[in-house]
Order: structure tokens, then C-alpha cells, then sequence
């Protein structure tokens, strides 16, 4: 591993890239390239005491559990299915927000499957957090491990139901599904590695402190 004696932020290019902008800016951190249009994994910024790595959203706990990164932005979708060991959660920055649902085809009864005790098949990349919400109502169900386009399941028979984040709610009506329960809202929170914490304290708190004061509600 290289030495780098600053600090090294673990985020995905795409949403919450774009959301973290403002914040990375309170902390007085621009930086100097676009993960969009450049091919770079670890971007550079004004600061020459900061660099991002740019990496997919579920690696992002990983990369800072094992102190690659010293901190990290990661939706609770993701946090849950890490599993979050060793993590520390300082903040929620209400970022990246949208909802974790159960959805089902148009035209398919969810209750009446329910109330029947019936065993449906649930497609989903979120296995942890649809185990849990199943089995706190005692429901049965068949999950199929999904890596994306859940949506795609029930239309061609995979699944009778998927378990997916939502927002606008478009990309669901657009495949003539419906949400048919909440399960949980999802926002993006800031992790820091314990031992960074620690040992580069002094650089970190004032990022976290500019992070805090930055949050929208
Ligand atoms: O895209 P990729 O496969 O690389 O990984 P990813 O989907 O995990 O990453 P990314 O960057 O798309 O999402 C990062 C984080 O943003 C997620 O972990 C969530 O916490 C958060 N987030 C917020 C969302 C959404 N909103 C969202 N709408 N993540 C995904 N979506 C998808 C959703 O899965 C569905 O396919 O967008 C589609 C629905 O959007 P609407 O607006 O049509 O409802
Ligand atoms: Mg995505």
C-alpha cells in the first residue's frame, strides 16, 4: 500500500458524488477533476493533504473498514448490507435520499398473498434487509440475489415481487410495477475508520465539523 499521509475519501461518481460536492466545499475542498469524464480512480484536490478514490457505492464500506480509505459516503442500503463492523457513523448528511419498498406488477394482489400465508419469490440485491422485513412479518418468501435491474424480475417471471430503492418513482412506473410497502428511508452517511480517527484526528475532525454544518435538512 502507498503511503499517503493525508486524508482519503472513499466516494461513487454519480449521486452521491454530485450531493457531496457542497459539502466537500464547506470543508474548503474542491477537486480538480471530474469523475465523470476522467478515467482516474484517485482524484486529486486542492488540498494536497486530500484525495478522493472514486470506487463502485457497495465497495465504499470495505474501503474504509480496512482503513484504504480513511473515510467514506454510503447509503444506509448499502451500510446495512456491509453490515457496518467496525464502522464508525458519525453523521447522516441527508444526502442521496430515497426509500427502500417492496414492489409488486400491477394487477398482482400483495395483500391477498399475504393474508394467504402464500410463499412469493422477491428479487432483490438487498438480501439482509429483505430477510429482515419478510421475517418480521412472518412471512415466507423465496429471495433471488440480484446484482441490478430488479425491476426486470417480475416482467419476465423471475420473482412475483422485488424489494428496490425508489425516488422518483418513475423507473417503477415506467415497468408497470407498484409499491406495495415502505420498508425503510435511505439517506447516505459519512463512515470514518476507527484507527484513522485516531491517529490523523486532527485532520478528520475539522472535515466532519465542516460536514456537520453543512447538512440541509
Ligand atoms: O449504479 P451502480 O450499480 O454502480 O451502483 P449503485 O446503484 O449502488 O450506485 P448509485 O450511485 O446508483 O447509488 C448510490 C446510492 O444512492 C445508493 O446506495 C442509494 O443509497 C442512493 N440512491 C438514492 C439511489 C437512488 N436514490 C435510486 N433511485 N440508488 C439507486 N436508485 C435507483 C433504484 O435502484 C432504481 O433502479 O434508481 C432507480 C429508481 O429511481 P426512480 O427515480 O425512477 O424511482
Ligand atoms: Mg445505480
Amino acid at each position: 500500500m502507498t503511503e499517503f499521509g493525508g486524508i482519503t475519501l472513499a466516494l461513487s461518481k454519480g449521486r452521491i458524488f454530485e450531493e457531496t460536492l457542497p459539502l466537500l466545499a464547506a470543508a474548503g475542498i474542491v477537486p480538480t477533476e471530474d469523475p465523470e469524464t476522467s478515467r482516474k480512480l484517485i482524484l486529486a484536490t486542492n488540498r494536497p493533504d486530500v484525495r478522493l478514490v472514486i470506487i463502485r457505492a457497495t465497495d465504499t464500506p470495505t474501503y474504509v473498514q480496512y482503513g484504504a480509505a480513511d473515510m467514506g459516503i454510503a447509503g444506509k442500503d448499502v451500510l446495512i448490507e456491509h453490515g457496518g463492523a467496525d464502522l464508525y457513523q458519525p453523521l447522516d448528511l441527508n444526502i442521496a435520499k430515497c426509500r427502500m419498498c417492496v414492489a409488486v406488477p400491477r394487477g398482482f394482489d400483495y395483500e391477498a398473498a399475504v393474508r394467504r400465508g402464500a410463499r412469493i419469490r422477491v428479487a432483490t440485491k438487498y438480501i439482509q434487509t429483505a430477510r429482515d422485513h419478510f421475517a418480521s412479518k412472518g412471512m415466507h418468501v423465496d429471495l433471488i440475489k440480484l446484482y441490478g435491474s430488479m425491476e426486470l424480475a417480475p416482467l419476465v417471471g423471475l420473482a412475483d415481487a422485488i424489494v428496490d430503492l425508489v425516488s422518483s418513482g418513475g423507473t417503477l412506473r415506467a415497468n408497470g410495477l407498484v409499491e406495495v410497502e415502505d420498508i425503510l428511508a435511505v439517506s447516505s452517511r459519512l463512515i470514518v475508520n476507527q484507527a484513522s480517527l485516531k491517529l490523523k484526528h486532527d485532520l478528520l475532525q475539522p472535515v466532519i465539523d465542516a460536514f456537520a454544518g453543512a447538512i440541509k435538512p
